[in-house]
């Protein structure tokens, strides 16, 4: 039975290991003073996060920022710190070779350089035992006129191939869309369509993960999700929220309703189409530019499972009733009467059931101030 213990018993968020970085803006980083140092302290930071959670043993690390030389060393690390690696993002967009882009690029030279890279990543995936390689690409253009969309298009494909043929069996390549940001007129996997479209080219191992941040104001996110569940290529997402960009604020801290439709279409995709939860990845990518970063993820986390709890609560049978009649007012009564039911007790229960802290926020305060 379907039931909100069910669910969060299979839910898992990954922590990324860059939040723990200076996090900032064009205009200026503040220091918050808990700012991890290197790699092992990000993943001490997320171990201390995780055990106040309980339901984030994953990271989603990111390269070359994490990178070491001794791999072995490193996935030892990690799992004698109770976690595992989820997702490896690699990174073609600060080289200062990736100016006019990377694996879209106008030059077959820098291309390549960014399928080294890639490929590596697909090596560090591999040592690390990652199941997702998680792909977002910075390409694209400013100006009108800069670049042919359908030739950047076809250049990323042929660079993808490889990787994705080189891909450790079973594993995921996730294509991250976004409509702009860095570039600003167009990028080269803008939405859901054209990252839809450069999976089935690149093949049955490519996947799209949802950036909750990555589309433009009025967009149908939970729509795309439905969509994209249809179609069996939805491989996650990057939680967050926004108010007008990609503004990677707290989830749920702007648009709560909104996540929970996005929570509805999943239950929905388990309970009417067999698509289970936890045959996705959830990853928090979010910058905490004025808070500290701990209770930041603490938070979305927490916005996220009452989301699906409340998601749960949903009557699709009753639902789908009212459609037939057309019976509007029933249908809205009956999201508004899950929405607004007050899932945090059957959270807290569940979350001593499981042996972890009723409310994480305070533990992990808790232990902060013990130092
Ligand atoms: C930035 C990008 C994108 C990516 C993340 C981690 O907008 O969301 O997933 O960096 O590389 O937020
Ligand atoms: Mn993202
Ligand atoms: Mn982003």
């Amino acid at each position: 039975m379907l039931d909100s213990a069910d669910v969060l018993s299979r839910f898992r968020i990954a922590l990324p290991t860059w939040g723990f970085s200076p996090m900032g803006t064009r205009f200026g980083t503040f220091r918050m003073g808990d700012e991890a140092a290197d790699v092992f302290g990000r993943i001490d930071a997320c171990a201390e996060v995780q055990a106040s959670l309980g339901m984030t043993p994953g990271l989603a690390m990111h390269f070359p920022w994490d990178s070491v030389p001794d791999w072995a060393g490193l996935a030892r690390y990690v799992r004698d710190r109770g976690l595992r690696v989820e997702a490896v993002n690699p990174n073609t967009f600060e080289d200062q070779i990736y100016r006019l882009g990377s694996v879209a690029h106008p030059q077959a030279e820098v291309r390549a350089k960014a399928q080294e890279h890639l490929l590596e990543c697909v090596e560090i995936q591999r040592r690390l035992e990652a199941p997702y390689l998680s792909l977002w690409f910075a390409d694209g253009t400013n100006y009108p006129g800069q670049g042919d969309f359908r030739r950047r298009h076809a250049a990323m494909v042929e660079v993808l191939l490889p990787v994705a043929r080189a891909l450790p069996s079973g594993s995921v390549m996730l294509l991250e869309y976004k409509p702009f940001e860095p570039a600003f007129y167009h990028t080269d996997i803008a939405d859901w369509g054209a990252a839809i479209l450069t999976a089935q080219e690149v093949g049955p191992q490519a996947r799209v993960i949802v950036d909750l941040g990555h589309h433009l104001p009025g967009a149908n996110v939970e729509y795309t999700v439905a969509m994209l569940q249809h179609t069996g290529r939805l491989g996650g997402f990057h939680l967050n929220n926004r108010k007008y960009a990609d503004d990677d604020l707290i989830s749920g801290s702007i648009d709560p309703y909104g996540l929970f439709l996005i929570f509805r279409e999943l239950v929905k995709g388990e309970r009417l189409y067999g698509r289970r939860l936890e045959s996705i990845s959830y990853a928090l990518d979010q910058s905490a530019n004025v808070e500290a970063k701990g209770p930041a993820l603490i938070l979305s986390t927490m916005a996220a499972c009452e989301a699906l709890a409340k998601a749960v609560l949903v009557d699709e049978k009753e639902l789908e009733e009212a459609e037939q009649q057309g019976d509007v007012i029933r249908s809205q009564s009956i999201l508004r009467e899950a929405f607004l039911t007050d899932v945090r007790p059957t959270i807290a229960a569940f979350r001593r059931s499981q042996g972890w802290p009723e409310d994480p926020l305070q533990h992990y305060l808790a232990q902060r101030r013990k130092g």
